[in-house]
């Protein structure tokens, strides 16, 4: 194996989680190679890609042009702007199917347990009156599993549906307003997995030749993920799983444990995580009988998300630390599903005693055991996944465990109806008044969504915390979820004290009296975890809900959204969707759209008049900060506020 070695500079522009770094230095030492020695060798990029010029779409290319001179078209003539445009379009799809698809196993799975073949009680009755009621479903004298089948029925029917009517989820749960937006712009989505066929078919070689057009099919598609996935699925999986609500816990890898047995679970499919939970649980006295302590699971990714939202499981880590939770050497056994899971950490894994599960049909990685989950068999499959932990407790090499000390304390569980569950403690009638009032007051100055990843490119976290902290010390609130919530998590901004440290005196005020009201004893966080990347439809709803009490759209709020260091393909659908709705989404990566003047134009600019929404790219989190604290302000003035 090659040598990897670093200095501790090294280590330092890699990460500014001391927990991270520790690892790295861990892995050096033990020659592990990780996704940062990984990137080393990719550099330098390259410069065709990294500004969206280079076509594949036919056996002819592949093309690329050059900005500075010739070629300026590919073979088939296309130039830079649909070459752009084109691979765009193509990134979007592939995150909506990954929301969509996940949503589809969600579905399934709600299907089966209604209908009494699968074990999952379903837990959120609550949710299935509120979904029940928008999707105009009667309920009296029903069963909640006769009511949660039809709503399953009724999700299934939009994905089976041919006619030309839109979305049916996507028509029950946005505001007529925006509904009629979407229709003028001829962007409602039909059935969303047609949407993904034909936009497919535009994309190929020798179809459609308009950018613009192209890119009103990329705010359709941004449509189909928040409706048919991440709405849809935080619905169902609400239905399922029960509403999340407040609850502590803690963040980082010091949340391993030394002398329990520890299984992380990593992905995003919370049928299977939450019956990981269940099963270690049930089966702790199997690990003690054999000499453990008994069973810890910890999350990573939006696993961990889902599982801390209701169960109060701590997170282990977000995107970039997965290699590095296993170079702890303590972990049993990384349990996987779908997407964000590098195939690296095979590789990491067998330089320990880590065994890696597969649980689904399309994540499998070579040298794991997969044992393929359906929402029938899986009380069966958790069981054999957590015998599998135990059995490799014996085998963890106690030369090899290092587990870093640092962990910080985390609130999870803030849905909307945990944060309106909240705010009625102040006013019982008119839950959002106390919000809006301090909106209003100038004592929140706005509020900002800061979602996503990790990327490589980024120092992991470091955009992230100093962007935050520059809004909170404005008194604006924010909201988190995906690994972004994760990076909040480690240093305390999920947490009471962190409100004390960082939020501006007027937001402190305002946290204080509803955290105080709600029976915390202490200011809330000021920074509200709403969950996994899915559950961006909670934000979706709480914007969807100032509005209507302020009787204005979204767009006019003093609000936005940033992805400081996305990198996944679902984070551009996610934030093509928010621009959609009508939010300014800061992306702190510059996305491979540079290569055409007229795409990049588009999305930061021109849509605007279409939608309300633009993306806004600024890599510096100072600037950034800066930039989004201008347009809030600027909002609040066109609300006269
Ligand atoms: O869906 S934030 S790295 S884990 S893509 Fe992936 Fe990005 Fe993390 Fe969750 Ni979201
Ligand atoms: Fe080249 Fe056109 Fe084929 Fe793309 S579609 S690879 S630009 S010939």
């Amino acid at each position: 194996m090659t040598k990897y070695s670093r200095t501790a500079d090294r280590f330092n522009s890699s990460t500014i989680d001391p927990a991270a770094a520790e690892m790295l230095e861990k892995a050096n030492r033990e020659n592990v190679p990780t996704t940062w020695d990984r990137f080393e060798k990719q550099k330098p990029q390259c410069g065709f890609g990294d500004l969206g010029l280079c076509c594949r779409n036919c056996l002819q290319g592949p093309c690329r042009i050059n900005p500075f001179g010739e070629p300026k078209e590919g073979i088939c003539g296309a130039d830079a702007d649909l070459i752009v445009a084109r691979n765009l379009l193509r990134t979007i799809l592939g995150g909506t199917s990954s929301h969509t698809d996940h949503t589809y196993s969600a579905i399934q799975c709600l299907k089966s347990a209604a209908e009494g073949k699968a074990p999952y009680p379903i837990k959120g009755t609550d949710k299935i009156k509120s979904v029940a009621a928008k999707l105009g479903i009667e309920t009296e004298g029903k069963s909640d599993g006769d009511v949660a089948l039809e709503i399953a029925l009724t999700a299934l029917s939009d994905f089976g549906s041919y006619s030309e009517e839109p979305m049916k989820w996507l028509k029950v749960t946005v505001s007529r307003d925006l509904f009629e937006k979407w229709e003028k712009l001829g962007i409602l989505p039909k059935n969303p997995d047609r949407e993904i066929r034909t936009a497919m078919h535009q994309t190929a070689m020798g179809v459609d030749g308009s950018p613009v057009n192209l890119l009103l099919s990329a705010l359709k598609l941004g449509l189909v993920d928040g409706y048919a996935g991440l709405q849809m699925g935080t619905d169902i999986q609400d239905i399922l799983f029960g509403i999340p609500s407040p609850v502590k816990s803690e963040a980082n890898l010091g949340v391993l444990s030394h002398d329990k047995v520890n299984i992380i679970v990593h992905g995003h499919m919370p049928e299977i995580s939450e019956k990981i939970v269940e099963w270690a649980r049930k089966l702790e006295n199997e690990a003690i009988e054999t000499g453990a302590a008994g069973i810890n699971v910890a999350g990573i990714c939006c696993s961990g998300n889902e599982v801390l939202m209701r169960q109060g499981i701590p997170l282990a880590g977000n995107y970039l630390s997965q290699e590095l939770a296993i170079i702890t050497g303590a972990v049993d056994l990384m349990v996987v599903d779908v997407q964000c899971i590098m195939p690296s950490i095979m590789k990491v894994a067998s330089c320990y005693h880590t065994k890696v599960v597969t649980t689904t049909p399309v994540g499998q990685l070579p040298g794991a055991q997969h044992i393929p989950f359906t929402p029938e068999s899986a009380d069966i499959k958790a069981q054999e996944a957590v015998r599998m932990a135990i059995a490799a407790f014996g085998k963890r090499g106690p030369a090899k465990v290092q587990i870093p000390v640092h962990k910080s304390e985390a609130w999870g569980g803030f849905s909307v109806e945990a944060i309106t569950g909240a705010l009625s403690m102040l006013d019982a009638q008119n839950p959002l008044k106390p919000l809006v009032d301090n909106i209003v007051a100038g004592n929140v100055l706005g509020a900002v969504g800061v979602v996503g990843c990790n990327n490589v490119k980024v120092t992991q976290d470091q955009s992230t915390i100093e962007l935050v902290k520059e809004l909170l010390a404005n008194n604006v609130l924010v909201v988190a979820t995906g690994c972004t919530a994760h990076a909040l998590a480690k240093y305390g901004f999920l947490s009471p004290e962190g409100a004390k440290k960082y939020a501006g005196e007027k937001l402190l005020a305002v946290l204080t009296a509803v955290g105080e009201a709600a029976g915390l004893g202490g200011p809330l966080p000021p920074v509200l975890h709403m969950g996994s990347c899915v559950d961006n439809s909670r934000i979706g709803d709480l914007l969807g809900a100032l509005a209507a009490y302020l009787g204005v759209a979204i767009k006019d709020l003093p609000v936005a959204a940033s992805a400081p260091e996305l990198q996944h393909e679902k984070a551009v659908s996610i934030g093509t969707w928010a621009v959609t709705l009508g939010v300014m989404t800061h992306v702190g990566v510059v996305p491979p759209i540079l290569g055409s003047p007229l795409v990049s134009k588009v999305l930061t600019n021109d849509v605007e008049g279409m939608t309300g929404g633009k993306f806004y790219v600024e890599t510096d989190p100072h600037q950034a900060a800066q930039g989004i604290l201008n347009h809030i302000r600027i909002k609040r003035r066109a609300l006269g506020i």
